[in-house]
């Protein structure tokens, strides 16, 4: 108690030291309760099912698959000095804590070992090699580790956290005079949410039956003590992830008080203005990625407690952290101007818009389309709390900001909006048209028709940005064609061996990287979980 006092002191003098601290009197008591809300995490000890090869194989994702070669006896009674390099399979993604045990076999150990443990989610991060490093984040996350050993005979645990499916093993070094085998290895594996199923209809067809599987396991590995993005990279609490993996969470294992954590984890740390920090991390103690805003995601913080609060009924969490609310959306109202339209440059400074993962992509009509739609959704969440009449201006702006994106935006020769100077036609540009209600569902359903047929149009990149195409097209009335979308785009990473599914993925571009190498893509991604919202939230759409 008397070391989370004076943690908590630390995270609230950095984060108050220069500045006025709007949040001055709740960050402490909102820190408490992320802390109390903490989930336990669950252990399941995992052993892997079989020895396998990898196979180059062209039609295989990224151009390699595994077959299984042998059993694990074929390790356990072999001396390492023989075998050398091994592939075992663990039949599924795990994330939790690699260990293993070699025992000797002749002679005494008299020199240390070095072994080289490689883990991938994917087949391919076995086989292509790391270095030189073209990646532009840190070589650091990919999951090779070489560990010295120098006293077999016992049980030894890599220390990092591993999120993988396969692990290579390759012996580097040994001595002449003395042999070993592995006698046994075992993973971890942590989640704060236990193995559930969720019931679809006898209707449900096979796919929609894979699909919603893959999703539930990807949700599952990405529930720790936060909703992290990614067990395997970046490891922490991201807004946009968040409120897509609450979204899951509830049509699945209703874990809310894990939602919760992250809502008031997220306020305590927010900066001393009143913006939220776009992620954040819980260890050693929690703190934000400093400078970090990302204002897409600050508008989606405010959405997220909305359908917490629906979800929940819990009015106290929601009244506490309404000071957060109405500062994401002062800090966005910054930024429109006269025209009731968004303007990038109206403030000074770096601005950061998300939305998807695609080179090229203009983002000025996602986000007018988002701040209608946050203004609406944080009305809503103004309502239930009784607090509109402090913010009754917000549905008048969010009126007004829908008829200037109508007027300045919508090429109604062609049919669809078009973003910046050089009026670029994207999905998502519609997308968020539909969803902000800009468009009415016909003109959605048309524009979308419309855009799909455009060989040039910007298409997604990531399955977070086809959440929100799917949400938009079921709005838009097209739920025969949102359910196809669904299976072909979630179904064909199922078909292409998916056990989680995957951070980035181009149906036309298997390589597709946002970070210039695909081995430091994550393959277990919570924002690409939320398959299991649709198929449960919309029965008759995906379950018929
Ligand atoms: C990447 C991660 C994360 C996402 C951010 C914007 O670093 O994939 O999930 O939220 O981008």
């Amino acid at each position: 108690m008397k070391k989370t006092g004076i943690s908590l002191l630390f995270i609230i003098l950095s984060l108050s030291l220069f500045a006025q601290d709007v949040y001055q009197a709740e960050r402490a008591s909102w820190l408490e309760k992320a802390e109390q809300a903490k989930p336990a995490l669950m252990e399941t000890i995992c052993k892997p099912l079989y020895l396998v090869r990898s196979v180059q194989d062209p039609d295989a994702f990224q151009g390699w698959r595994t077959e299984k070669s042998e059993e694990m006896d074929a390790l356990y009674n072999i001396s390492f000095k023989e075998k050398k390099e091994v592939i075992a399979d663990f039949g599924k993604h795990i994330t939790g804590y690699y260990s293993f045990f070699l025992k000797t076999t002749y002679r005494t150990q008299d020199a240390p070992l070095r072994i080289k443990f490689t883990f991938a989610e994917v087949p391919a991060e076995l086989n292509t090699p790391f270095d030189p490093y073209p990646g532009t984040l840190s070589r650091a996350w990919l999951q090779d580790e070489i560990v010295t050993i120098t006293q077999v005979d016992q049980e030894i645990t890599i220390p990092r956290r591993l999120s993988f499916r396969y692990v290579k093993i390759e012996l580097l070094g040994y001595s002449p005079d003395f042999d070993f085998r592995f006698a046994d290895m075992t993973c971890k594996a942590v989640s704060s949410a236990q193995d559930i199923q969720v019931p679809l209809a006898a209707t449900a067809s096979e796919e929609i039956k894979e699909i919603n599987r893959v999703s539930l396991e990807t949700l599952k590995e990405c529930m720790q003590t936060v909703y992290e993005d990614g067990p395997k990279r970046d490891m922490r609490l991201w807004i946009g992830d968040l409120y897509l993996e609450s979204l899951a969470n509830t049509y699945s294992f209703k874990n809310h008080d894990l939602t919760k954590r992250c809502l008031y984890l997220l306020a305590g740390l927010a900066s001393t203005d009143g913006r939220l920090h776009a992620n954040v991390f819980e260890n050693p103690e929690p703190h934000p990625q400093y400078e970090s805003h990302c204002l897409d995601y600050s508008l989606l913080y405010n959405v997220t407690l909305l359908e917490y609060l629906k979800a929940t009924g819990d009015k106290e969490t929601a009244e506490d952290l309404w000071p957060v609310v109405t500062n994401q959306v002062k800090e966005a109202l910054g930024f429109v101007n006269d025209k009731y339209m968004f303007d990038p440059y109206k403030k000074e400074g770096f601005l950061w818009l998300f939305f998807d993962w695609r080179d090229g992509l203009d983002r000025n009509v996602a986000i007018q389309g988002l701040m209608v739609y946050a203004l609406n959704s944080s009305y809503e969440l103004a309502k239930m709390l009784g607090k509109e009449k402090e913010v009754k201006e917000w549905p008048e702006i969010a009126k007004k900001m829908a008829k200037a994106a109508r007027s300045e935006l919508y090429d109604s020769k062609q049919g669809v909006f078009v973003s910046g100077p050089d009026n670029q036609v994207s999905y998502l540009s519609q997308v968020w048209m539909i969803l902000s209600g800009v468009a009415s569902p016909a003109e959605g359903k048309k524009a979308l028709n419309t855009v799909f047929w455009m060989p040039d149009a910007v298409y997604p990149g990531a399955p977070y940005a086809y959440h929100y195409l799917i949400e938009a097209m079921i709005k838009a009335g097209m739920n025969d064609q949102a359910k196809e979308y669904l299976v072909t785009y979630w179904g064909g990473m199922v078909k292409k061996g998916a056990d989680t599914f995957w951070e980035v993925y181009d149906p036309n571009n298997e390589y597709l990287s946002p970070y210039n190498f695909f081995p430091v893509n994550s393959y277990c991604h919570a924002w690409s979980c939320t398959p299991v919202y649709f198929i449960q939230k919309y029965p008759e759409i995906f379950q018929q």
